[in-house]
């Protein structure tokens, strides 16, 4: 089918180059503790993983968003007027649906850009919903929201919609580095709607990054065999352990690869060898845990002001609806 309604464009920069991989790779290897990027959990089978994640009963974070969106998307509409839908980052159309929907109904939306770092995504996406609203300009732009937001071009009245928790990704440092560039992609008087998980009791934290099923294991494991495939790598994954535990201090789940026994491990791309004790950590990832006063400190340090704030009855999850309110960095 050919569609009239949409636009691809490429505007993956450095970020996509080949090398970028190898250097944060290597940098984070041979550092103490070892870590290494959580953006590389994503290709296509750490997506599905990712997919089943979201399915499992411990993982509360996406039904929890997901009624919020549908409680409170009429509102977000009404108070935004939005007429262009903005997401960076890979969304599931589940939630973006539950945007548009409200968007048309209220008789705003015209326009949705979708922005993702991989090209089958932004595409698909694009194509799909373009597919789906054919009243709706669609663009689909393949970008690096860490890297290439700045190349998107401005327009007014858009909202920004950066869900599922994915800035708790971000240290406060990097999150609100991230904020930023996504308040320039917002415009004069745009306005982010951002989905953020809550500090809760330890144990219900703990069991969601420590499923039952072990896919959250898996999904961890995932990492190595990325890095394997682009580096030519020889991680065994049998060889980890996952781990997961809430850090209180700086309210945070932090996941690990740890190595069971001592061992060597070659990056041929590299040239590199690391040697690893048994025991060792690998840090693969922080997911932040949010108080609603974290939250308002975050945007107000970004230069946003908080409009509305929605939460369930036990604060499980909140979605905040801010406003730019200067571009001043
Ligand atoms: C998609 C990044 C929000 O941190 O909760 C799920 C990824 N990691 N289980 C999160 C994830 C382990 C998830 N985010």
């Amino acid at each position: 089918m050919k569609l009239q309604n949409v636009v691809i464009d490429d505007l993956l920069g450095e970020s996509g180059a080949p090398d970028t991989m190898g250097r944060e790779v290597r940098a984070g290897l041979t550092s103490s503790p070892r870590r290494l990027p959580s953006k590389y959990f994503y290709d296509t089978r750490g997506s599905e993983l990712f997919e089943e994640i979201t399915r499992l009963p411990e993982y509360y974070l996406t039904r929890a968003e997901q009624a919020l969106l549908e409680a409170s998307a009429p509102a977000i509409a009404a108070l935004t007027q939005f007429r262009e839908l903005v997401e960076p980052g890979a969304g599931s159309a589940k939630k973006t649906r539950t945007l548009i929907d409200a968007g048309l109904a209220e008789g705003c939306l015209e326009r949705l850009l979708l922005v993702d770092v991989s090209h089958e995504m932004a595409e698909q996406g694009a194509r799909t919903m373009a597919g789906g609203y054919p009243g709706l300009e669609v663009h689909g732009v393949i970008a690096d929201f860490e890297a290439d937001l700045g190349k998107i071009p401005p327009a007014d009245g858009r909202l920004v919609v950066f869900l599922g928790s994915t800035i708790g990704n971000f240290t406060r440092t990097e999150g609100q580095a991230l904020l930023r560039r996504i308040k320039a992609l917002a415009g004069e008087g745009g306005w982010l709607l951002l989905g953020t998980d809550l500090v809760k009791e330890r144990s219900v934290l703990e069991a969601a990054y420590n499923d039952s099923r072990g896919v959250t294991a898996q999904f961890n494991g995932n990492i190595l065999e990325v890095v394997n495939r682009h580096l030519d790598g020889n991680f065994v994954t049998g060889r980890f352990e996952h781990v997961a535990f809430f850090n209180e201090v700086e309210s945070r789940i932090e996941s690990y690869l740890r190595a069971r026994s001592a061992h060597s491990v070659r990056l041929g791309k590299l040239d590199l060898e690391i040697d690893l004790d048994k025991g060792e950590m690998i840090h693969t990832e922080i997911s932040c845990k949010y108080t609603r006063e974290a939250v308002t400190s975050l945007l107000t340090a970004a230069g946003f002001g908080i409009h509305r704030w929605f939460t369930d009855v036990d604060d499980t999850f909140a979605l905040s609806l801010s406003r730019v309110e200067s571009q001043e960095p």
